[in-house]
């Protein structure tokens, strides 16, 4: 059944290095499609024809086809061998999980990939953002920061003593925060613990580092 998968990713966006995090934390099997969002590659006819949406991750899994990084893990962990602690079937911890997925996506992410989107994609196609949005969206993700910074000095992972699926998705949304200038050692050091913790994890340090965040973030620098 694995042999099967099919991942749509790029190795910038953080929701697909989730995914792909995941897989590969779990041993499932998987073919890897490099989608390339700068020259448009999500709109293309064939993209389309997998995710009208134009967005990644995409997975087609024999012939069924599943957006939403949160709904694809959820769905991985449903229908692979996958151990409990990446999402407890304990309905108050896996509550607990569910509460953070989807607190990302209106807070942590819209502050960061928010930011990222104005930045560097929407120039790409003619759109300049507006100032006063960008500064809203960094206001966001430093409360975000905050918030996170005040769990993770009480547990060592997001949720308690385990990893979990939440912690792949904003983990990867924090490995791209240092590109909207945010410097998490000095303010937020739970964070900045909780990062290095993550990465102590060879199959996700190998994807954090393969986004290429410092790169990057010197080179959107230098445009400055
Ligand atoms: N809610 C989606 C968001 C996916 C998403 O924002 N993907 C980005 C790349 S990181 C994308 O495809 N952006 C293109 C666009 O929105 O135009 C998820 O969690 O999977």
């Amino acid at each position: 059944m694995d042999d099967s998968l099919k991942i749509y990713v790029n190795k910038v966006s953080q929701p697909s290095c989730a995914v792909l995090a995941f897989c590969d934390l779990n041993g499932i099997k998987y073919e890897r499609i490099e989608v390339d969002i700068y020259s448009g590659g999500l709109m293309t006819e064939e993209f389309r024809k997998v995710n009208p949406l134009m967005q990644i991750p995409v997975i087609i899994d024999n012939e069924y086809n599943l957006t939403e990084c949160h709904a694809i893990l959820r769905y991985l962990h449903a229908t692979r061998k996958c151990d409990d602690h990446w999402y407890p079937s304990d309905p108050v911890e896996r509550s607990k999980v569910d509460q953070l997925l989807d607190w990302h996506h209106t807070n942590l992410r819209q502050g960061c990939y928010g930011q990222l989107k104005r930045k560097i994609i929407m120039p790409l196609f003619g759109i300049e953002p507006r100032e006063e949005e960008i500064k809203d969206l960094q206001k966001l993700l430093h409360l975000s920061l905050k918030f996170m910074n005040k769990i993770l000095g009480i547990n060592k992972f997001l949720t308690g003593e385990n990893i979990t699926i939440a912690d792949l998705s904003l983990g990867f949304e924090v490995q791209s925060t240092p590109l909207v200038d945010v410097d998490l050692a000095s303010k937020y050091p739970n964070v900045a613990k909780w990062m290095n913790r993550l990465k102590e994890t060879p199959e996700i340090n190998t994807i954090m580092k393969d986004m290429g965040v410092e790169k990057n973030t010197e080179r959107m620098k230098a445009k400055i």
